[in-house]
């Protein structure tokens, strides 16, 4: 398994991002600095950054973009695929389809997190949403599928979502798109919430897992909450689980020392699963 570090060109006070109004050298430098093989960066737009500089900077520094988030078009600009407006939903899609145009560059899979919205209570009403989404969603599969980008979905907690809570319910959604290029996007943070058993929801997914955001209980950097760190990155190991696990935590108390303590942390863990050690350290991964 390998470590990202989350960051955004947006200057938010708000979001979960570690490096947050960073310039690409700057996220870049810290990520070499402390051993990172990635870097997740978090878009309200794709134009927010220059693809010729980061996959520039990337290859320069062997560095790797698994992924590219979305979610800043949700909470800055309140697009939803969601919406009862389909033209907030059709520009949400259009947004999302700029998010893979660049994603076939930096060679990222794509995102779908805030972006799912709320379906309210009514039962009726839930159908019709839920199947907008849906709608939302294949549109950008397909779309991605022709770039060659893999999507992601992620299970959020009940406060930001309420329809895909679970990896369950997005195991659901993946079966009914059969979207081959859909994979789940396990975020520890949220599955702390909504998940009766970590590991046994990530069994449940195994291979349809393609991306993991690793937060401790209090989204801070893992070692800042009361989450068992050891036997999560077991499982993932268990499960044949060879992807990223991204940072996107707070950056608390400021952004280096919390990126420092996420990757010391979990480099520690990760030592304390042999095989998983002995293959980082021969490039198995
Ligand atoms: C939102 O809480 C989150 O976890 C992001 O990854 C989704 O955009
Ligand atoms: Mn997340």
């Amino acid at each position: 398994m390998r470590l990202a570090l989350s960051a955004t060109p947006t200057q938010t006070q708000t979001a979960p991002f570690l490096l947050r109004g960073w310039s690409p050298a700057e996220v870049f430098e810290l990520a070499g600095r402390l051993g990172c093989e990635g870097v997740e960066f978090h878009l309200r737009n794709s134009s927010d950054v220059d693809a010729v500089e980061i996959v520039r900077l990337a290859e320069q520094g062997r560095f790797e973009i698994p992924t590219l988030g979305t979610g800043l078009a949700a909470g800055i600009d309140g697009l939803s695929f969601t919406s009862p407006d389909p033209f907030v939903r059709q520009t949400a899609v259009e947004r999302v389809k700029g998010h893979i145009a660049l994603a076939s560059r930096t060679r990222s899979a794509v995102i779908i997190g805030s972006l799912s919205g709320k379906i309210g209570q009514d039962p009726a009403r839930r159908h019709e949403l839920r199947n907008a989404a849906l709608a939302c969603l294949d549109e950008c599969c397909r779309s991605a599928a022709s770039a060659g980008v893999t999507m992601l979905l992620e299970a959020l907690n009940r406060y930001e979502c309420d329809y895909l809570n679970t990896l369950r319910d997005v195991l659901d959604v993946i079966d009914e798109l059969s979207a081959p290029n859909l994979k789940v996007l396990a975020d520890t943070f949220h599955m702390n919430i909504e998940e009766a058993d970590i590991c046994e929801s990530l069994r449940l997914a195994g291979p349809r897992i393609g991306h993991v955001h690793l937060a401790d209980t209090n989204r801070q950097a893992p070692g800042h909450g009361h989450l068992d760190i050891p036997p999560v990155l077991r499982t993932l190991h268990d499960i044949g689980y060879t992807g990223y696990l991204s940072f996107e935590v707070f950056p608390i108390p400021e952004a280096r020392t919390a990126a420092a303590d996420a990757v010391r942390t979990v480099r520690a863990a990760l030592e304390q699963i042999p095989a998983a050690a002995k293959d980082a350290a021969e490039g198995n991964v």
